[in-house]
């Protein structure tokens, strides 16, 4: 019997090994979480979900007004009688163990969404625009440089960002489904730093820092805080190439999903180069995640204030289409000058209708069974 045991697991492996891994990097990743990354590999193949950030959160009334905190309400939904089938949530403050976000979401309302998407099938990722640890009073916004560099010669700084790691993990060991089994979620730190918005950016740190960054974390949540419910994805803003989109990579030990946030600005004059741009990200994300066996998506895209009738059908569709992307997802509908997705009586409305009912794109209702 112990023979056979044995045998099974070396077949086991060398049939893994054979047909590559479609593991997450963490070895110790739950059930659902293995579950969830197998099942997005599968469901990419046929068709692309659909996410906004925030959209359980708030959105925009029929006058344009806003509306937050109703539970249940979503724009997407309203429009199209379903809710988006990935929803991104940030925890930007929760390192200052403030009760809202820094979009003023109640955390704990966060954590419900988180578990509300989950009950209904759905997928929760999770961003972070956190403050520098080296300087807490500076935001993501402020371009401190060298704050890698800084962080990891002071033994205060240090401390200082593991004690914000800590919090980020008893968040994670908070979301919990009906059997107490922990809630995956695709989380995606240090976002866009081939742009140099942010302290992480390209312009503030050398590629060696970011990723030595990148390692001390992941490292110190699934190792030293025994985190086990999180995909990790890695987003940059802009590239230029493979090699750029590499340049900061962390390695294949270290990323699960590969992805890249892209906004269309200025339609419908640079509506060609988008989506060359776009196009171009994509077919190289598409490639590398075929020689790493990992996932890739739009981690964000959008134009603002949809000013274009047709951007869903004209736009996103040739983009989705075929390209096994995972998912896209819009950036939040905040302020009347400021959303991404359209809400009732938007002139992107009808469009956004249509977009939802073709094959190619799964929206929660279609992208079910993903934990099982
Ligand atoms: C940005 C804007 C900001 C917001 C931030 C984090 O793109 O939407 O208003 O604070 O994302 O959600």
């Amino acid at each position: 019997m112990k023979y056979r045991i044995f045998f099974s697991f070396i077949f086991l492996l060398v049939v893994n090994s054979a047909f590559g891994q479609v593991l997450p990097i963490d070895k110790k990743a739950t059930k659902e979480t293995v579950n969830l990354y197998k099942n997005l590999k599968k469901l990419a193949s046929k068709g692309t979900m659909f996410g906004q950030q925030d959209a359980l959160a708030y959105g925009l009334n029929a006058d344009g007004s806003r509306w937050m905190g109703e539970k249940g309400r979503c724009d997407v939904k309203t429009v199209t009688g379903d809710y988006p089938a990935v929803i991104g949530f940030d925890l930007g403050r929760l390192e200052f163990d403030s009760t809202r976000n820094l979009d003023g979401v109640p955390f704990e309302d966060i954590k419900q969404a988180i578990k509300d998407t989950y009950k209904r099938g759905g997928v929760s990722t999770i961003s972070w625009h956190f403050n520098n640890p080296v300087n807490p009073s500076k935001s993501t916004w402020d371009k401190e440089d060298s704050t890698l560099k800084k962080l990891f010669l002071s033994k205060d700084a240090l401390l200082r960002y593991t004690s914000w790691l800590d919090k980020v993990a008893a968040f994670s060991k908070s979301l919990k489904g009906s059997k107490g089994e922990l809630i995956p979620v695709i989380f995606r730190p240090f976002h866009e730093h081939t742009g140099s918005w942010f302290w992480w950016g390209a312009g503030h740190c050398s590629p060696e820092e970011y990723v030595k960054m990148w390692r001390f974390t992941v490292d110190y949540l699934k190792n030293k805080r025994g985190v086990h419910n999180f995909i990790y994805a890695y987003s940059t803003d802009l590239f230029t190439s493979e090699e750029h989109y590499l340049e900061r990579y962390p390695g294949d030990e270290y990323v699960d999903l590969l992805g890249f946030d892209y906004y269309h600005r200025n339609a419908p004059t640079s509506n060609d180069d988008f989506l060359k741009n776009a196009h171009r990200m994509i077919v190289t994300i598409g490639k590398l995640a075929k020689e790493k066996k990992k996932l890739y998506a739009i981690t964000e895209m959008g134009l603002e204030q949809v000013t274009e009738a047709n951007w869903w059908t004209n736009i996103v569709l040739p983009l989705i289409h075929q390209h096994g992307l995972s998912y896209v997802l819009v950036w939040r509908n905040g302020r009347p000058d400021h959303y991404y997705a359209p809400y009732k009586g938007q002139k992107s409305e009808q469009d956004f209708i249509q977009f939802y009912q073709l094959p190619q794109t799964l929206f929660s209702k279609e992208a079910q069974g993903l934990y099982k």
